[in-house]
């Protein structure tokens, strides 16, 4: 290789993570090859269209194909990126298939110098014990690090650049590397540990959460009991300067804080029980929905046929509804016997049809609001007749609420049960 030439990344995995990642390494001046097993979305890219919505993502995308091209397998390059799913087994176990097959995908055209860097969240040990073994096959010296990503959908390109980062070497010959190249684009501090570390901080992180979450959901269980609004009292304890407390709501969806603290509880022999506890409370949640839902009911002499679902994304205002609890609870219902309409202003997909919010609103005889969509602030809920409103995240407006009078639930708050 020359020394003077541009160095080549080799990016695989095109999803929420590689293919920013792989856009703004082609603006900071690599050439960029995104691969990815998808044939329809490497056509789409090739088009200059996303395949997935994320503010700001198309202009970087047009703004980066000047040295940014698409490939469905690896071709030779210097540095290797993969940024490929770890969901989990049925069993709760990490699935690595996909980390595994990127890394084996690799071993034919790793040369002697590459640097190869791993995003994909995954348990600790993971990076030596299988992205090295394999990589060993091909028998040339090679730098390898971890790298965590960090980034939070909806505002994934901002935080891609201002966000401090991590960098795990497995050598720290290669942690230096590696930070040369995000220090190309990235704007937040940028630490080196040791690889095993920052794969441990990245569970951490979402297992804080995760815990966080499962700690405010107790509570809200427990404001029910109580007759109180633990919404009230959450801003209120949060007024203590070393208070945050997380907030309750149906359940934790997303594609990493339901899911990797479940890479931690794996570890068998580590015996971790606190976030096992966490997990399954969360996990919980949507059957906690359901139960408020059917006593409000019971309480208001109602009983509900048609159930409208209003938000399937797995958080506010995202177009993403990977573990939406919204899924739970629509399944639930489904299965007592309930017809059940789901409506989201940005999810396009859904195991459930999707409905126009209008369509449901003139259709239903109960509303369950699991996503907090801004815009529902807004919706005249009051208008329609219905005889219970849940709201499963406080979404609603006082003046909403207000209007809404006794049909309105709100989870959390034992006055509105
Ligand atoms: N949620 C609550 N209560 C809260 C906060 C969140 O019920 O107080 C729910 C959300 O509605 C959602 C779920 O939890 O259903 C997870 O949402 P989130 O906003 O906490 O996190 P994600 O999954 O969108 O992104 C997280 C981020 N991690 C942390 O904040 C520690 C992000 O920085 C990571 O990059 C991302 O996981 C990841 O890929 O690991």
């Amino acid at each position: 290789m020359s020394r003077a030439r541009t160095p080549t990344i080799s990016v695989i995995g095109l999803g929420y993570i590689g293919l920013p990642t792989a856009c703004f390494l082609a603006q900071s001046g690599y050439r960029v090859v995104g691969v990815d097993v998808d044939v329809k979305k490497i056509d789409q890219l090739r088009r200059g269209s996303v395949p997935f919505d994320e503010p700001g993502l198309f202009n970087l995308l047009r703004g980066s194909l000047k040295n940014l091209s698409f490939s469905l397998k690896p071709v030779p390059a210097d540095i290797f990126l993969i940024a490929v799913p770890t969901p989990l087994t049925k069993k709760k176990d990490i699935d690595l298939r996909l980390v595994k097959a990127a890394t084996r995908s690799i071993v034919p055209v790793l040369r002697k110098g590459n640097l190869v860097v791993l995003e994909s969240t995954v348990a600790p040990g993971n990076t030596t014990q299988v992205v090295q073994s394999i990589l060993h096959e091909a028998g040339v010296d090679y730098d390898l690090v971890y790298c965590p990503e960090r980034a939070f959908p909806g505002k994934t390109l901002h935080e891609m650049v201002y966000n401090d980062r991590l960098v795990g070497g497995v050598t720290r010959k290669a942690a230096l590397r590696a930070k040369k190249i995000y220090e190309k684009f990235a704007k937040g501090n940028i630490f080196i540990t040791d690889a095993v570390t920052a794969e441990l901080v990245k569970v951490l992180e979402n297992a804080y959460r995760n815990v966080n979450i499962a700690f405010a959901n107790e509570m809200a269980k427990f404001a029910h009991h109580l007759g109180v609004d633990i919404w009230e009292a959450i801003a209120l304890a949060n007024r203590h300067p070393r208070v945050n407390i997380h907030s309750p709501g149906p359940g934790v969806g997303g594609h990493c804080i339901p899911l990797d603290p479940w890479f931690v509880v794996g570890v068998k022999s580590a015996n971790v029980k606190f976030l096992k506890h966490a997990l399954l409370l969360n996990e919980s949640k949507p059957r906690f929905v359901v139960d408020l839902f059917l006593e409000a009911a019971k309480k208001r002499d109602f009983v509900p046929r048609k159930v409208a679902i209003f938000g399937v994304a797995y958080k506010k205002d995202v177009d993403d509804a990977r573990e939406t609890p919204a899924y739970y609870v629509a399944t639930q219902l489904a299965k007592l016997g309930y017809d059940v309409r789901c409506t989201d202003p940005y999810v396009k997909h859904f195991s459930f049809p999707l409905y126009s919010q209008s369509e449901v609103l003139v259709w239903a005889d109960a509303v369950i609001i699991v996503t907090d969509h801004t815009k529902y602030r807004s919706v005249p809920f009051d208008r329609y007749g219905f005889r219970l409103v849940l709201d499963t995240r406080n979404t609603l407006t006082a003046v909403q609420i207000k209007k809404l009078g006794n049909a309105c639930v709100i989870l959390g708050n034992g006055k509105r049960q």
